[in-house]
C-alpha cells in the first residue's frame, strides 16, 4: 500500500517533468483552427488561408517572455510532439514566431491533417499544453 502510493507520486512527478514545459498556461486558454473546417475540400494548386483561433490567451513573438502568451505552431500531417521539449522546426512543424495569427498554405493533393500547438518564448509547449483538435482536410 505504502509502496504503491510512493510509486504513484513518482510517476506523477515524472509525468510533470517529461510531458510539460515550465511556462504556465492561462487557465481557460482555448486554441482552435478557425478555417478550414474539419473535412473541408480544398482546391489543389493554389494557396489557402489557415486561420488560428485563440481565446483567453495572448500572442507574443518568439523570444518575448510575457505572462499568458505564446506563439502559434502549425502541425501538418503529424502527431503532437513531446510536450517537455522544443517543438521541432521542419516541414511538419511550422513556427509563427513573428506573432502571426493566420497563414497561407499550399499542400499537395490528398488527405492532410492540421493541428495547432502553442509554444512559449523558447518554443516549448505550456503547462498544461495548449493545442487544438486535429482536423483532416482533402486537397483535390
Ligand atoms: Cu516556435
Amino acid at each position: 500500500m505504502k509502496k504503491s502510493f510512493a510509486a504513484a507520486i513518482a510517476s506523477l512527478l515524472f509525468a510533470g517533468i517529461a510531458f510539460a514545459g515550465d511556462t504556465p498556461a492561462p487557465p481557460n486558454a482555448y486554441l482552435y483552427i478557425g478555417w478550414p473546417n474539419n473535412g473541408e475540400v480544398i482546391a489543389a494548386g493554389k494557396p489557402f488561408r489557415v486561420w488560428f483561433g485563440l481565446r483567453d490567451m495572448g500572442v507574443a513573438p518568439k523570444g518575448v517572455k510575457f505572462p499568458n502568451t505564446g506563439h502559434h505552431h502549425l502541425l501538418i500531417d503529424t502527431d503532437l510532439p513531446p510536450m517537455g521539449e522544443q517543438i521541432p522546426n521542419d516541414r511538419n512543424h511550422l513556427h509563427y514566431g513573428a506573432g502571426e495569427t493566420e497563414t497561407m498554405l499550399e499542400l499537395p493533393p490528398g488527405k492532410h491533417t492540421l493541428q495547432l500547438l502553442m509554444g512559449d518564448e523558447n518554443h516549448i509547449p505550456h503547462n498544461p499544453p495548449i493545442y487544438s483538435k486535429k482536423i483532416t482536410i482533402i486537397v483535390k
